[in-house]
């Protein structure tokens, strides 16, 4: 059940923050980071494949991966717990949806404005950055050449040891510190700058919820933790908050 504090500071709050990971689009059939991979993907560790470093040893086998997630995410839909954070929207003077995923499932259930603090799946660009943007629908089988520059065209997501881009960086950190709840919903919390964020809001005086089936390293500095699944957990929040 859900806590009925929750739902007072839920019912008073002008601005509520979501941060949300791989777990969210785990019930869209969308494998969790560091779920075990599939298939031929198995014997790779998502850690070792998203690097800089990675892509510039074997820009193919990079690339390949990414297009494999491209193709697994062009065939899920936004489950129910997408569909509540989209409701959300409409039932909070103000929402600030930040999203790790790079699967574009939130915009997908009719999310507006969301943040993708690690890029997305279905963008590309230039891997020497000459400009940067090139066309999204550049899905071919083997990595694409740089039009203007004839460097590899790489995914447009954020590789590990890759900053965070600036503007996406700016307006979490700053709705984490000025929001009156924040709920960290399907994320580990291992990875940073993105894990950090509940404890900007919680020292900011927000409450703060964690959302997941399983306990992470960060479940004790949260306000309270709801275990359980996004799916269910959301659209029953939205439902109490609607009535
Ligand atoms: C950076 C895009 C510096 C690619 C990803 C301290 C500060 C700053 C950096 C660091 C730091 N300490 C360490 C670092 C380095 C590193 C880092 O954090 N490493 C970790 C491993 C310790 N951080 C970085 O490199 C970042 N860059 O800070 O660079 C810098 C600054 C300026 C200039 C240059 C450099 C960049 C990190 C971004 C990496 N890119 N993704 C891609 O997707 O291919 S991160 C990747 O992990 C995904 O985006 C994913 O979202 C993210 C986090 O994972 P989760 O989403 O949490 O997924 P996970 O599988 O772990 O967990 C799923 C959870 O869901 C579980 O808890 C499970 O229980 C739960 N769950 C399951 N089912 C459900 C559910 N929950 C609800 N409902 C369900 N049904």
């Amino acid at each position: 059940m859900l806590p009925e504090s929750l739902l007072v500071r839920l019912r008073d709050a002008r601005h509520v923050c979501v941060l949300t990971g791989a777990g969210v689009s785990a019930e869209s059939g969308v494998p969790t980071f560091r779920d075990a991979q599939q298939g031929l993907w198995a014997q790779y560790d998502p850690m070792e494949l998203a690097t800089p470093e990675a892509f510039q040893r074997d820009p193919e086998l990079v690339w390949r991966w990414y297009r494999w997630r491209r193709e697994l995410v062009s065939r899920a839909e936004p489950n129910a717990g997408h569909r509540a954070l989209a409701e959300l929207q409409d039932l909070v003077p103000r929402l600030t949806l930040v999203t790790q995923n790079v699967d574009g499932l939130h915009q997908r259930a009719g999310s507006q404005d969301v943040i993708e603090f690690h890029g997305n799946l279905f963008s590309n660009h230039c891997f020497a950055r000459c400009n940067d943007d090139h066309p999204v629908d550049r899905d071919d089988a083997k990595v694409p050449v740089c039009p203007d520059c004839g460097a590899s065209v790489r995914p447009g997501v954020v590789w590990f040891g890759e900053g965070i881009p600036e503007e996406a960086l700016n307006a979490s950190f700053a709705a984490a510190a000025d929001c009156d709840v924040f709920l960290s919903v399907g994320t580990s919390s291992i990875v940073y700058p993105a894990a950090g964020l509940g404890t900007i809001a919680y020292e900011s005086g927000a409450m703060t919820i964690e959302v997941n089936p399983n306990p992470t390293e960060q479940s004790g500095t949260f306000t309270s933790t709801l275990r359980g699944n996004a799916a269910v957990i959301l659209p029953k929040l939205i439902e109490l908050l609607a009535h």
